[in-house]
């Protein structure tokens, strides 16, 4: 029988953390920081994904020395030069929330784009065991759409049509999701990791 393997997962965004319990399956015990007693917004000031993903797992490894990981996520919006990219949760500005991140995205858009719509999402997992850290990284590529559509997922869901699919995010169950998405892609790299340290 495989053994359960306990891990902290250093974020603090609901709808990741049930995504990557799916994702991971019932092998992975996956704890939050606040399981601990960590409440604050852990600081993610890097301009690189993989900067913030490691400042995250970091942070917590400082402080629990356990085993654990974060996740950094962008959306990268060619005919934006790459916007939001890192700046992704913060892109309408601080206190703002992802339906004005959204409603930015499509004004900014509306500009002088040519009809060009390509965008991916690109996901950077850092994990930190014994003070050791390695990273995963994972890309969905696909479209932003004219207008929103469809109530699942979170964030930029709504806009995002994967490459191939006739539906955005939103519109797909999560086990549809997860099989393409970006951190669908890089958490399979970090359970089979973890698998393969036999912990
Ligand atoms: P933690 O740092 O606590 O993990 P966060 O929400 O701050 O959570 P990010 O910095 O990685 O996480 O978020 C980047 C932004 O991209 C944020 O606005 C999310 O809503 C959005 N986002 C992340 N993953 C997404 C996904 O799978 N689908 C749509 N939008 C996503």
């Amino acid at each position: 029988m495989e053994n359960i393997i306990e891990i902290v997962f250093a974020t603090g965004n609901k709808h990741k953390l049930q995504e990557a319990r799916k994702i991971l399956g019932p092998r992975f015990v996956l704890k939050t920081p606040s399981d601990f007693g960590i409440e604050e917004d852990i600081p993610e000031t890097s301009d690189t994904l993989e900067g913030n993903a490691i400042q995250k797992a970091q942070y917590i490894w400082e402080r629990l020395h356990k085993p654990c990981f974060a996740d950094d996520t962008g959306l990268e919006v060619d005919c934006l030069g790459g916007a939001p990219g890192v700046y992704s949760a913060r892109y309408a500005g601080p206190g703002k929330d992802s339906l004005d991140n959204m409603k930015k995205l499509l004004q900014e858009m509306k500009k002088d784009t040519m009809g060009k719509r390509s965008a991916r999402f690109r996901c950077v997992v850092a994990l930190i065991i014994d003070g050791k850290t390695v990273t995963f990284h994972g890309t969905a590529e696909g479209h932003i759409t004219p207008s929103p559509s469809g109530t699942g997922g979170f964030g930029y869901d709504p806009v995002f049509m994967p490459q191939g699919c006739d539906r955005c995010f939103s519109e797909l169950t999560a086990e549809e999701k997860n099989a393409i998405s970006h951190r669908g892609k890089a958490m399979r790299m970090l359970a089979g990791h973890l698998s393969g340290l036999m912990l």
